[in-house]
């Protein structure tokens, strides 16, 4: 495993070990150094590389990805379908890609780099948590290499961190926390991630008001694949769980990311 965490690992004596990870835990602690943080009522659409607005076009002629407030807003009618035969059973409205300062170049997360990347999320009661998949971000690499889903597992509907192995062909929950109270109200997600092949990550997640911990999880996995890491917002999710479905939206807003220099 590599990444942010493990920088003092390799200290052959105990008190040099002590000296050394304090000195290396406050120098990383400074280091790093935001890149990105638009605001939606002036950057608007433009901080992102690409929208993925309803691309079939199943519910024509209205905007599912718009700026409301300071906020972006994704909502998700019942009656959307993804493009192509072999997408019919699912619904997709996301953005991708960070653009800096309305420059139209997107910043790349590349092999070996550690980033930090948090946004604030605002789920009402209609996003329901489902037993077939309701992603609500992405990181993508090629494919994606993490997700934060919305699962209805053993009766409790959860918000997860997901990360895939592609070359083993799974996925495993980071961590899972239960989704009711967290609804109808602003949280913010952040994770830190080193983009390797078995690369750290931990996972915070607060409450947006006060602060408050709810999830503070550490992990490793496959952060990487071929290319470089985008990461992506929105709601990508499957329409077989029709009993957790119904017209509804997302905001998210104060997305920020960081890189460790
Ligand atoms: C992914 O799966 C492969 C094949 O099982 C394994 O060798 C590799 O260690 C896994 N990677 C991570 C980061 O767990
Ligand atoms: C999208 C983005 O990162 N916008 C930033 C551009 O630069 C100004 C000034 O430094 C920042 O305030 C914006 O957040």
């Amino acid at each position: 495993m590599a990444g942010f965490r493990k920088a003092f690992s390799w200290s052959p004596n105990f008190a040099v070990l002590v000296m050394v990870a304090e000195f290396v835990v406050s120098a990383q602690a400074a280091s790093f150094v935001l890149k990105w943080s638009p605001q939606a009522h002036t950057d608007g659409l433009q901080a992102f590389e690409g929208i993925q607005d309803d691309r079939q076009q199943s519910d024509p002629g209205v905007k599912h990805i718009y700026v409301q407030g300071n906020s972006y807003r994704f909502d998700m009618p019942l009656k959307q379908r993804e493009l192509g035969k072999a997408e019919s059973e699912r619904q997709r409205n996301e953005v991708y890609g960070m653009v800096a300062n309305q420059t139209g170049k997107g910043i790349s997360i590349l092999k070996g780099e550690s980033w930090r990347i948090q946004h604030k999320i605002f789920i009402p009661k209609s996003l329901k948590a489902t037993t077939s998949f309701t992603h609500i971000m992405q990181l993508l690499s090629t494919l994606p290499t993490l997700t934060l889903s919305l699962r209805h597992t053993n009766n409790i509907p959860a918000i997860e961190l997901h990360l895939y192995n592609r070359t083993a062909g799974g996925s495993k929950i980071i961590a899972s926390t239960p989704l009711s109270p967290l609804q109808e109200k602003w949280i913010e997600s952040q994770i830190t991630f080193t983009a390797v092949a078995d690369g750290a990550i931990q996972w915070l997640l607060r409450d947006a008001a006060t602060n408050a911990v709810i999830v503070q999880a550490d992990g490793s996995g496959e952060l990487i694949q071929m290319d470089r890491v985008r990461p992506k917002w929105g709601i990508y999710r499957s329409v077989s769980d029709t009993p957790h479905l119904q017209n509804c939206f997302m905001l998210i807003k104060d997305l920020q990311a960081w890189r460790q220099e």
